[in-house]
């Protein structure tokens, strides 16, 4: 009776675990450790249900492209937040799409805008 109780208990924890675990712990532990991001004024990002495959960009100032390739059955965008939360590029499910933005230096994040996608959709874009 009991053993079934701690059973149930450590399960539950487990969901809440896995369900606050979508945002700000993912990012060290998808990426590789220890490694610089490569500067790039030209990004490739592939989009699926609901993450991007890099979360960290790093950037020179200026005319910076953003290729988005959606995989996922939803569709997805990249938005950056603080560029008025401009729609950088979108793409329709399994369609690449490209769209640039002019960017000054500064720390920038972006995210894809469609509604509750962003928990999982999020990440960081240096630019010098
Ligand atoms: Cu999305």
């Amino acid at each position: 009776m009991s053993t079934r109780r701690i059973g149930t208990t450590t399960a539950a924890v487990a969901l809440l675990l896995a369900a606050c675990g979508g945002g700000d712990g993912d990012a060290s532990a998808d990426g590789a450790e220890g490694a610089t991001p490569a500067a790039a004024s030209a990004f490739e990002i592939e989009a699926g249900d609901l993450y991007f495959d890099q979360e960290e960009l790093v950037a020179p100032a200026g005319e910076i492209e953003f290729t988005l390739v959606n995989v996922g059955a939803a569709e997805h965008d990249l938005v950056i937040e603080e560029a008025d939360d401009e729609v950088v590029v979108f793409a329709a499910p399994g369609e690449t799409a490209t769209g640039t933005i002019e960017l000054e230096a500064g720390s920038y994040t972006f995210y894809c805008s469609i509604p509750g996608h962003r928990s999982g959709m999020e990440g960081t874009l240096e630019v010098s």
